[in-house]
């Protein structure tokens, strides 16, 4: 067995099971190793898409998720995703090809691209080290929440290692061994694991690092008493629960219950309160008129796994004059990093909430009357608004109410960045924490349309909803042939105003020219047909009709709705973006 080969079985038998790439010489033998070994692999049109499909992936499955890129520009295109993913602490391995003779055309400074970024460079030195090497960077990914690249040397790779041992038997049901059907690309099975009847070296090793997962450090008495004391003594406490709470929900709707405490979330952890009636959905700059009220009126605000930045506390101005502040989270770095807090507690979220509960309950920040304005007040589709659609341009916040009545509740919504983004964040609801995917840690224009196909991989049940603006519609346009390829039934929205709208609200108003960043009219919804789409243009209101028409089909076509929107004002959000530049 070559290197190459083992590393591909090591990360199968290690729990891995899925990855996303871009094929060439420099990964072809890995990635058809990680297939062999049951892993789904999905090929995807761009480097780019590949990295944040399976930091998608990733962010909703709770797996480590592997990208598989060809040595040089391969992962040079996928570096703008995973400095996505590592901003955002995704577990991922990136298997990476690498020339390491400086005269190749390929080569470059691998290890310093991705350090750039805040990934983890590691590498596979020679055969003797490739288990150990490839399972420390999973267990790295996995433990450590980090985005690993794996470099791996094309000497090395094509090395015999001793490692596997005997072939793996050929289990009941599975692909394993003799002759390996070929498949299109992106179009393998997902998900069995093969039941490794004589289990090779390979498999020891890897079950070794599969079984090995260290807990959460506990928190110390003395954390967990102050911060009791402080929910003890809050009279209008409200929860913000991050990116690290979304495991805890249970826990905390049962400690929120107990010491009268408001649920809000940071706009990763949306949809991790739903379903309670005091859900205050997200706390920042998509914040309701009432949940900024109700978040600025706290005199306790505890984050849980959430690094209150200045996206979920409005640069801190949503944090009322006399409140407290705690923060919950497993890096004790997090706490007091965005705004000044007056407790942490060093631990995990469900089991410090847990450590919380008992004890006598509280009315706090709970009342009739505010339980009647979160009902009525709650959602952003309860804020009046004057409707602007005419012309031939539909208002965006007309389009996605009509498309919030529209698309089922099951549903997994990923959004773009750019001016109409928070019209889909906020005005879409969503089923729980894992229906929206937010891939804007780098806030980088053109990862929306990978993120919902990473999102509907890992979600088959659910309908994926893409919403992006036209310029990242363009940006990321390649990866409408693997939504059709995968046979995703996907709705992508595109909020054309045929401009970076971002741009023009930024700077029109002080009388810049604006030619750098507006475009001509383009047909997007003939061009997702010559994808193999099925299109609907949307010039008002009424054309949603044909939204209604595709879902009531079959959905054998995913659908794009090419919808062009009234631009005349920068959204409520913007302004706040700008002042974070
Ligand atoms: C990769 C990248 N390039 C450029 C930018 C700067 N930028 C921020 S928003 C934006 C415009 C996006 O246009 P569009 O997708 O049409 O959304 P709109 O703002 O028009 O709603 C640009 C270019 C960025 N954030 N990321
Ligand atoms: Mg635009």
């Amino acid at each position: 067995m070559i290197v190459a080969e083992a590393v591909g079985g090591l990360l199968a038998a290690a729990g891995v099971r899925a990855a996303f790439g871009v094929v060439g010489s420099g990964n072809f033998h890995l990635t058809n190793a990680l297939v062999s070994h049951g892993v789904r692999f999905v090929a995807a049109r761009h480097e780019g898409g590949a990295a944040t499909m399976a930091d998608a992936y990733a962010r909703m499955t709770g797996e480590v998720a592997v990208v598989s890129v060809h040595q040089g520009p391969g992962l040079t295109n996928a570096i703008t995703g995973l400095a996505e993913a590592a901003k955002s602490r995704t577990p991922l391995v990136v298997l990476a090809g690498e020339a390491t003779d400086a005269r190749s055309n390929f080569h470059i400074d691998q290890d310093a691209a991705v350090r750039a970024v805040g990934a983890v460079p590691m590498r596979v030195t020679g055969p003797a080290e490739a288990a150990r090497h490839t399972l420390e960077a999973f267990r790295v990914a996995r433990d450590e929440r980090r985005t690993v690249v794996l470099n791996l040397p094309l000497d090395v790779q094509a090395a015999e290692t001793e490692l596997g041992g005997e072939r793996p038997e050929r289990a009941a049901g599975t692909e394993l061994g003799g002759e390996r059907p070929e498949r299109a690309a992106g179009t393998g099975p997902g998900g069995e694991r093969p039941d490794y009847a004589g289990a090779s070296e390979l498999d020891r090793a890897a079950a070794a690092v599969r079984e090995s997962r260290p807990g959460a450090p506990a928190a110390s008495a003395e954390q967990l008493d102050g911060l009791r004391r402080l929910l003890d003594g809050a009279e209008r406490p409200v929860f913000v629960a991050g990116r690290g709470a979304r495991h805890a929900r249970a826990e905390l709707v049962e400690l929120a219950e107990r010491t009268g405490a408001l649920l809000a979330t940071s706009a990763v952890a949306k949809g991790l309160f739903r379903g309670s009636p005091w859900d205050l959905d997200v706390s920042g700059g998509f914040a309701t008129p009432l949940t900024a009220e109700l978040v600025r009126g706290a005199d306790l605000v505890v984050g849980w796994g959430c690094a209150l930045n200045m996206w979920t506390t409005r640069h801190g101005s949503l944090i009322g004059p006399g409140a407290k502040v705690a923060q919950v989270d497993l890096d004790l770095a997090a706490v007091g990093l965005h705004v000044p807090a007056d407790h942490g507690v060093v631990g995990d979220v469900a089991e410090v909430a847990r450590a919380l509960t008992a004890g006598g309950e509280r009315a706090g920040y709970r009342s009739p009357e505010l339980a009647r304005r979160i009902r009525e007040e709650g959602r952003w589709r309860a804020v009046p608004y004057h409707d602007e659609s005419g012309g031939g341009r539909i208002d965006p916040r007309t389009l996605t109410i009509g498309l919030d009545d529209l698309l089922p509740a099951e549903r997994i919504v990923a959004t773009d960045s750019g001016n109409f983004m928070g019209y889909p964040a906020m005005f879409l609801d969503v089923p729980d924490e894992r229906g929206f995917c937010f891939t804007q840690a780098f806030q980088a224009v053109g990862l929306g349309l990978a993120t919902a196909i990473g999102a509907a991989v890992a979600r088959p049940d659910r309908l994926p909803v893409a919403a992006l603006g036209d310029g990242g519609a363009f940006m990321g346009i390649a990866e409408l042939e693997t939504v059709v390829r995968l046979g995703l039934p996907m709705v992508v929205v595109v909020y054309d105003d045929e401009a970076y709208g971002a741009e023009v609200h930024h700077f029109g108003p002080h009388g810049h020219p604006l030619g750098t960043v507006r475009f001509p009219p383009a047909d997007l919804a003939a061009i997702a047909r010559g994808y193999g789409f099925a299109a609907v243009t949307v010039t008002g209101p009424a054309d949603l009709a044909g939204v209604a028409e595709w879902l009531k089909g079959p959905r054998e076509r995913p659908l794009l709705v090419h919808a062009k929107v009234t631009g005349d004002r920068p959204s409520w959000w913007l302004e706040e973006a700008f002042r974070g530049h």
